[in-house]
């Protein structure tokens, strides 16, 4: 004979345990998910060895100083892991409207002296790459990063970057290529690349480089004088002003379209002057 009441009991009991079981395994998830948010995302990249400057000097040939290209500076892999820190759940609240573009300020703005802020893993990783590749000075490793990101078609004005960088600025560009416009440090520069721009008593840049997914700019001396800009554009143009098309894959006449996004990762060494 059936006993129903022990029946019903351990039915009962049964579905108290799977209760708990379920509440127990939904609190370890949500506090999983908490700290995956909170946590930065880890970034490790290969060691690097000292690059010789002067394999990567463009900018001669169009008389200008202190330009160097790096052709991928990073691999495919380390790119991927340096833009999930980027777009990382911790970094969401640090992106700013600038522009056309949206910012991250990591160790302080730029203008900001004695920030005391350790730079989450992809900035501190690509910082260390960048001073292992030596190509800042001894002993001054970057301790401020600023993130841009462009959405097609969005470019940046023609500026100076003042004392702010100096002596060198270091560039990585992640996700999308983008053509560089050198200018004269005053005159007229364009900001886009719409029909006037192209006439051809146009204004016209000192220099340009196109810069690659993957790669490092360096910019100092007569170059750091210079303004920079990316034109508003949807595609680039390559002309005969770009002084890497070569070692960047590409050819005057060529319409590079642009990606959806473009990143660059820019490096400084702030310093009480
Ligand atoms: O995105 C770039 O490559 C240029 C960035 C720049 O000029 C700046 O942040 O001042």
């Amino acid at each position: 004979m059936v006993d129903m009441k022990s029946l019903f009991e351990a039915e009962r009991a049964r579905r108290i345990e799977a209760k708990r079981a379920t509440a127990a395994a939904e609190e370890t998830s949500s506090s999983n998910a908490d700290e995956i948010r909170a946590a930065p995302a880890p970034c490790d990249l290969s060691p690097r060895t000292p690059l010789r400057l002067a394999d990567h000097a463009v900018g001669a040939d169009r008389g200008v100083a202190g330009l160097h290209y790096v052709p991928d500076f990073l691999s495919a892999d380390e790119e991927a892991a340096v833009l999930r820190g980027v777009y990382a759940p911790d970094a969401a609240s640090r992106w700013v409207a600038s522009g056309q573009r949206r910012v991250q300020n990591w160790g302080g703005r730029p203008s900001e002296l004695d920030v005391a802020e350790p730079l989450p893993p992809f900035a501190a990783a690509l910082a260390r790459a960048v001073s292992d590749a030596g190509v800042v000075a001894e002993g001054a490793a970057p301790n401020h990063v600023l993130v841009n990101e462009y959405r097609r078609p969005a470019g940046i004005t023609p500026h100076n970057d003042g004392d702010i960088y100096n002596p060198r600025v270091a560039i990585v560009t992640l996700s999308g290529g983008a053509l560089i416009d050198f200018w004269a440090r005053e005159g007229p520069a364009s900001e886009t690349d719409d029909e006037d721009a192209r006439r051809p008593d146009a204004p016209s840049p000192r220099a340009q480089v196109y810069l690659r997914p993957r790669s490092l700019l360096l910019y100092e001396g007569d170059a750091y004088a210079l303004r920079h800009g990316i034109r508003e554009a949807s595609v680039d143009r390559i002309t005969p002003l770009c002084v890497n098309a070569a070692v960047a894959g590409v050819k005057v006449g060529d319409e590079v379209e642009r990606g959806e996004t473009r990143v660059s990762v820019v490096f400084v060494r702030k310093e009480r002057r």
